[in-house]
């Protein structure tokens, strides 16, 4: 399409300055320690934040971009829901001079490019989450290879990429093979639902891979209801790191969990300000993830949040 400007808008120099943070839904523990991060680094810093909740509608979430750029705040902080309908207002608050800085998901790179519509991506290396997992499974898996695959939300690059590496790094080990793989949303609830039609069509599942530590803790609920013994019928896997989930590697419920760092207030704020200061910005930058197994889930716990 036309656009007003091809260059990313600069950021001018301030103590003190107005940001959007467009949160895409509360409803889990990474959510709330996200939005925590991001009030507690602006309280800190001094700069009014701009708090709006989409719960869980892409189509709010675009609204409220909208009205942030209405607001005029001079940067916005998204963590867009999916890939693909964000992008029109990314490309909105670019032309309306304001600079974007997506956390924790990214859009697709064929509408949208760090470095020239959004300034960058800040958050972790989804594939790499999935391939820590597959290679934890290849190691302990003691016989077990019959998957279900508990997607995150459709359209979210966390989702996407969990799933793409996750099925690339199978694709290798001729001796697993996933069942069946269905959206449950990352939720726990739509978790439970969704593991408990599958087990139902296939009885046979020895392992759940889960793109979130709530579906994982959905999919203890369905195994628990249905009379199998999470842990020893059925080898749970998940990405995360929520309390809840690390203790769940403690009771022996779940295998593994890759961390998923929800903590993302002060290298946000921290770009933002290099990026005012006039240095390069890469296009991503990468979150470091710790990862929990029972070799590590009591001595590590003070990381989950
Ligand atoms: O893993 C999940 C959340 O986008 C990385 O979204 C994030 C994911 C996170 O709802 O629990």
């Amino acid at each position: 399409g036309s656009r007003a400007s091809a260059a990313l808008p600069p950021l001018a120099k301030k103590d003190k300055y107005k940001v959007g943070f467009a949160q895409t839904e509360s409803n889990n523990p990474w959510r709330l320690a996200e939005t925590k991060s991001m009030q507690d680094e602006a309280a800190k810093l001094g700069h009014q934040l701009v708090y709006t909740d989409a719960a869980g509608s892409s189509a709010k979430q675009a609204a409220d971009v909208n009205s942030m750029i209405a607001q005029g705040v001079d940067a916005i902080f998204l963590p867009p829901r999916e890939d693909k309908p964000l992008v029109p207002v990314i490309l909105a608050a670019r032309d309306a001079g304001i600079p974007v800085f997506l956390i924790d998901r990214d859009v697709d790179h064929t509408m949208a490019k760090p470095g020239e519509d959004y300034v960058c991506f800040i958050g972790s290396d989804f594939i790499e989450e999935a391939t820590r997992i597959g290679e934890w499974l290849v190691k302990n898996a003691n016989g077990k290879s019959k998957i279900i695959e508990l997607e995150g939300t459709t359209g979210a690059s966390a989702a996407t990429d969990r799933k793409k590496g996750f099925d690339d790094f199978i694709a290798k080990h001729s001796e697993f093979k996933i069942l069946a793989s269905q959206s449950g949303d990352f939720a726990r609830d739509k978790g439970r639902q969704v593991a408990e039609t599958l087990l139902q069509a296939h009885p046979d599942a020895d392992i759940i891979y889960a793109h979130n530590d709530e579906m994982a803790l959905g999919a203890i609920a369905a195994l628990e209801a249905a009379g199998k013994t999470p842990g020893k019928d059925v080898l749970i896997l998940s990405i995360d790191g929520e309390k809840e989930g690390v203790q769940a590697i403690i009771d022996g419920k779940i295998g593994a969990i890759c961390a998923c760092s929800p903590l993302f207030g002060p290298k946000a704020f921290a770009t933002m300000a290099d990026y005012a200061a006039g240095k390069k910005i890469p296009p991503f930058i990468k979150n470091e993830d710790a990862f929990f197994d029972a070799t590590n889930a009591k001595r590590d716990f003070a990381i989950a949040f």
